[in-house]
C-alpha cells in the first residue's frame, strides 16, 4: 500500500490545504493528514477542532485519515510506515525553508518529500491570513471550506 502524509497545523484547514490533500489522495492509496501540535503556538481552533473539520471536509475522499501528533514528524512517519512527505509550494519564499525541513528529514530518517505546486488561485492563501481577514469581517468565503467559514463566524461571534 502506498502511503504519504500531509502535515500542518490546520489552523484552520483552507481551500489551499484542501487542493494539496485532494491531489495527493489521487496519487497515494492511504493518506495521512497529521495536525502537528505545537505547545508554543497558542491556536484560535483547538486541536480536536482542527481534526473535527478536516475529517468534515476530507471524507468524499475515502482514503485519508487524520490524526494529531506531538513530535518529529519523522518520527510520525516511521511509526506508520509511511515513506514520502507531501508539501504544497506556493512561491519561491516558500522554497528556501521547506528544502531545509525536507533535506533534514530526509537525513534523519530517509523519508522523502514531495513538492506539489500550489493552484494559482490559492498561491497567496494561509490559515494567518483567513483568520485575520475573518476577524475584522473580511469576507473569506471563498476561501475556506463551508464548513470551517461557519466555524470562523461561531468562533469570531459574527454571522
Ligand atoms: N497552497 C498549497 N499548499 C499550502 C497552502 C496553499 N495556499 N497553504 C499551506 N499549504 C501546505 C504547505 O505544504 C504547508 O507546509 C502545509 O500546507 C501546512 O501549512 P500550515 O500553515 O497549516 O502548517 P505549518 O507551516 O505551520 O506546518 C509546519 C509543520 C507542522 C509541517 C512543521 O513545522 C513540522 O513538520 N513540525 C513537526 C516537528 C518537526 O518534525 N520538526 C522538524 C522539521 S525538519
Amino acid at each position: 500500500m502506498r502511503r504519504a502524509v500531509c502535515p500542518g497545523s490546520f489552523d484552520p484547514i483552507t481551500n489551499g490545504h484542501l487542493d494539496i490533500i485532494a491531489r495527493a489522495s489521487r496519487l497515494y492509496d492511504e493518506v495521512y493528514v497529521a495536525v502537528m501540535i505545537n505547545k508554543a503556538k497558542q491556536g484560535l481552533f483547538t486541536v480536536d477542532e482542527r481534526i473535527a473539520l478536516i475529517e468534515q471536509v476530507t471524507e468524499e475522499f475515502g482514503n485519508v485519515r487524520v490524526e494529531a501528533f506531538h513530535g518529529l514528524l519523522v518520527d510520525f512517519c516511521k511509526q506508520r510506515d509511511i515513506p514520502a512527505i507531501v508539501k504544497g509550494l506556493r512561491a519561491v519564499s516558500d522554497f528556501d525553508y521547506e528544502l531545509q525541513m525536507a533535506q533534514m528529514n530526509n537525513g534523519l530518517s530517509g523519508v522523502e518529500t514531495l513538492f506539489v505546486p500550489t493552484n494559482p488561485t490559492y498561491s497567496f492563501l494561509s490559515s494567518s491570513l483567513v483568520k485575520e481577514v475573518a476577524q475584522w469581517g473580511g469576507d473569506v468565503s471563498h476561501l475556506v471550506p463551508d464548513a470551517v467559514l461557519r466555524a470562523l463566524r461561531e468562533k469570531l461571534g459574527r454571522d
